[in-house]
């Protein structure tokens, strides 16, 4: 590092001191903490993304100021790579160790090492380009600024602002610049607008009315997704689309959006008696969650929940239904992967395997996901809690491609050709990036109109099995050491066997813990014959882990 750049980092970086006391580490989904002592980290995790788009050759570089779907006075800061998906896992020890450095000195010379060891080149003489998008909360602001200027304090890069974006769009835009295509908003307004009247287009022409779903209720956790749904929406016919909690009210993510909806199985504020019957929606506060439900009669706000793992097999079906349509065993097989964590329903991962679908389980967090689903030409990925997408390899997007313009393929049936038509208008309109709530939302209403289902007959794919979800405070939840995919404690040593005890109690019961990476807690999820089965279990290993771990634990 030469002495001008030195200079520039240790000025800027004695404006923003690291708070005193706190220890903060690249979680689930990057950094995650109360906004008002996040300006440092966020600082220099914007020195971080200059560093990595040095490294990667000039290429573009995400980051995003958004702590999703947690409450309003929280905020985060992740990083897109270059290919949209989340920054590559070798860089997470550097992330903690610079936004735990003590004092602008120690934290020049971890990135003068950091560069030394990646070989990369602090003189000035490269350019270097980072994105910034942020979620509509207040505190985003003052952060993007943070951001901007330890972009900033790497000489030759620059910063380019995207303003109120949703987390999927910023990974979109940065995974478009460096694939030299199209990126901006518009353009991706444009991409899904366009692919999805594409499948609509293409849905075949049966007698009777073809489009028995009518309309769709969405409700925006009073997040970013309102106003881009919005947008969305005027571009769109064939959709009927109301749009509830679009943030000019009520609070972000309170008493709304996917999380809340999901986890606590309730119908989200502004939905009520009136919306019986009717299909629903719900994007969380950054917009990469999608979840639907219906509102139960009389059911105290009650709701049936058609959650992520739902999505996923509808989208899995549609695809396995267009490729059969290919059918013909001499072509090219393309291979099929199907994605979980462990919070799948095991009713979900059940019909998958029947659907014939290869089922692979990874730990919670996208980076796990999407790096697994990246191995299949088709590699379909979606967390319970609505966060997914479907990735499709160069392979099947060249075979496709040749396919489309193929001429004597006509030949080989109109029903043939539409089919690879329609798996085109899939691979434009889902998120190759990162899972997308408003393109997910759209392939989900695009394949419900062509089956022609209503959301009941979606939901009766299969029957979830009851499930409960707890959250405990402990003393330290990294002492939670899991493995096997997060289904089996290592340590503390002895609470796996006595949760096993209490799980064999239960018919079909399954419980596992792991400590969050994006909350201060340690999460207990259990499954089991009935509600009340699951309810017991899930109480009863979480006092479990309250022994074991909370705060009178010796
Ligand atoms: P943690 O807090 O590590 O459980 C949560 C979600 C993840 C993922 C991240 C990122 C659950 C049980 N966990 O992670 O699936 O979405 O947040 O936002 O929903
Ligand atoms: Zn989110």
């Amino acid at each position: 590092m030469n002495k001008q750049q030195q200079s520039m980092l240790l000025q800027s970086a004695s404006s923003f001191p690291p708070p005193k006391g706190t220890k903060l580490s690249y979680g689930t989904a990057g950094f995650r903490a109360d906004a008002s002592i996040l300006q440092s980290t966020v600082f220099r995790i914007g020195i971080l993304a200059a560093l990595r788009s040095l490294k990667t050759g000039g290429s573009v570089i995400g980051l995003m100021i958004t702590a999703s779907h947690n409450k309003v006075s929280d905020n985060g800061v992740k990083i897109a790579d270059p290919s949209g998906g989340m920054v590559t896992q070798d860089w997470e020890p550097f992330a903690d160790s610079i936004a735990n450095a003590p004092d602008p000195e120690s934290l020049i010379q971890l990135i003068n090492e950091f560069a030394k060891k990646e070989n990369i080149p602090l003189d000035g003489a490269k350019a270097a380009t980072v994105l910034l998008g942020r979620d509509t909360r207040p505190s985003g602001e003052s952060l993007v600024k943070a951001a901007k200027h330890g972009i900033c304090s790497v000489a030759g890069a620059v910063a380019t602002d995207m303003g109120i974006v949703t987390t999927p769009q910023l990974h979109w835009m940065v995974r478009a610049r460096n694939k030299g295509l199209k990126a901006s908003e518009l353009d991706y307004f444009e991409q899904l607008s366009s692919s999805f009247r594409c499948l609509i287009d293409l849905i075949p022409k049966k007698s009777g009315d073809n489009n028995p779903v009518g309309k769709l209720i969405v409700d925006c956790a009073n997040g970013v997704g309102g106003e881009k749904l919005q947008v969305l929406k005027e571009k769109l016919n064939g959709l009927h689309l109301e749009i509830r909690n679009s943030g000019e009210s009520g609070i972000l993510n309170e008493g709304v959006g996917a999380d809340y909806v999901q986890k606590e199985k309730v119908a989200p504020e502004g939905f009520g008696p009136a919306d019986v019957g009717i299909r629903c929606a719900s994007l969380d506060g950054d917009a990469d969650r999608l979840v639907y439900f219906t509102v139960i009669p009389n059911g105290n706000n009650k709701i049936e929940l058609v959650d992520g793992d739902k999505i996923l097999s509808l989208f899995a079906l549609f695809i396995k239904d267009q490729l059969s349509i290919l059918g013909d065993k001499n072509e090219y097989q393309p291979r099929v992967g199907v994605v979980q964590t462990a919070y799948a329903n095991g009713a979900s991962t059940k019909y998958l395997n029947q659907l014939g679908l290869q089922v692979i389980f990874t730990p919670t967090g996208v980076k796990y996901l999407h790096g697994k689903a990246e191995e299949y030409d088709i590699g379909i990925y979606f967390e319970a809690n609505g966060h997914g997408t479907i990735l499709f390899s160069e392979q099947f997007l060249y075979w496709l491609e040749g396919r489309k313009n193929d001429p004597s393929s006509t030949a080989k049936g109109l029903e043939k050709q539409n089919a690879v038509k329609r798996l085109w208008a899939v691979t434009k309109l889902i998120n190759q990036a990162v899972g997308d709530a408003l393109s997910g939302l759209l392939l989900v209403e695009a394949i419900l109109q062509h089956m022609g289902w209503s959301v009941d007959k979606w939901n009766e794919l299969y029957h979830d099995l009851p499930s409960r979800q707890l959250k405990v405070k402990v003393a330290d939840r990294s002492a939670v050491v899991t493995n096997y995919a997060e289904t089996s404690v290592e340590k503390p040593p002895g609470i796996q066997e006595a949760i096993n005890a209490i799980t064999g109690k239960y018919p079909q019961g399954r419980c596992f813990v792991r400590p969050s990476g994006t909350e201060d807690v340690v999460r207990v999820y259990a499954e089991a014959n009935t509600q009340e089965a699951a309810d017991e279990l899930a109480t009863q290993v979480a006092k479990l882990v309250d022994q074991f771990l909370g705060f009178t634990a010796s």
